[in-house]
């Protein structure tokens, strides 16, 4: 059964120093790169957004950061400026092993919507064209990795069991913002979509 690994947005401003630190971040670097000796397909996602994106609260008027604002496709967490396109944060983590990755899919690139999942924007309807991409090469089962465990890593895999592929999320090589239960609610979320974690 052709399998993929997915490493999830392991970039700089996820990691410590970064401007959406996750805590931690940096520890599943080395083992992430272990994984990556373990498949034939291997695709990263990197968030890259412009530096006016409408998901960040220096955008919103009397928004702190991770407030909610309600946005014409559905509720919004307004982050701190991070990952704009060409920056540092943007950059992988210097110890990320990108040379084997066949495809790199950017994400969160229109300015008025963000896109946490790998597959669809946050409306949950425009593609990415990964479903397209890993469809079209005959893979059907992925394993998860990377940041954020309860945003990007969920939506990702959530979507990616709702589309009929086979998935599992290694645990141990993600780590979580956690705002108000959010990991909780992710992992709940993810076993009911049908995801193996582990
Ligand atoms: C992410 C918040 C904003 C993530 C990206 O990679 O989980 N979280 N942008
Ligand atoms: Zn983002």
């Amino acid at each position: 059964m052709p399998e993929a690994l997915i490493v999830i947005d392991v970039q700089n401003d996820f990691c410590p120093g970064g401007a959406l630190a996750v805590a931690g971040g940096d520890e599943i670097v080395a083992g992430i790169n272990t994984l990556i000796g373990d498949f034939d397909t291997v695709i990263l996602t990197q968030d890259w957004h412009p530096t006016d994106h409408s998901s960040f609260a220096s955008q919103h008027r009397a928004q702190d950061p991770f407030s909610v604002v309600d946005m014409p496709y559905g509720p919004q967490v307004l982050w701190p400026d991070h990952c704009i396109q060409g920056s540092r944060g943007a950059a992988f983590h210097a110890d990320l092993n990108t040379d084997r990755a066949d495809l790199i899919i950017r994400k969160g690139f229109r300015r008025t919507i963000d896109s946490y999942s790998a597959f669809f924007e946050n409306d949950h309807e425009t593609p990415t064209g990964l479903a397209g991409y890993l469809r079209s090469r005959e893979i059907t089962a992925l394993t998860l990795v990377g940041l954020a465990t309860d945003y990007c890593v969920n939506f990702s895999a959530v979507d990616a069991a709702e589309l009929g592929f086979t998935v599992a999320v290694r645990m141990d090589l993600c780590r979580a913002i956690d705002l108000d239960g959010s990991l909780a609610a992710a992992v709940k979320g993810m076993r009911s979509a049908g995801v193996r974690i582990y």
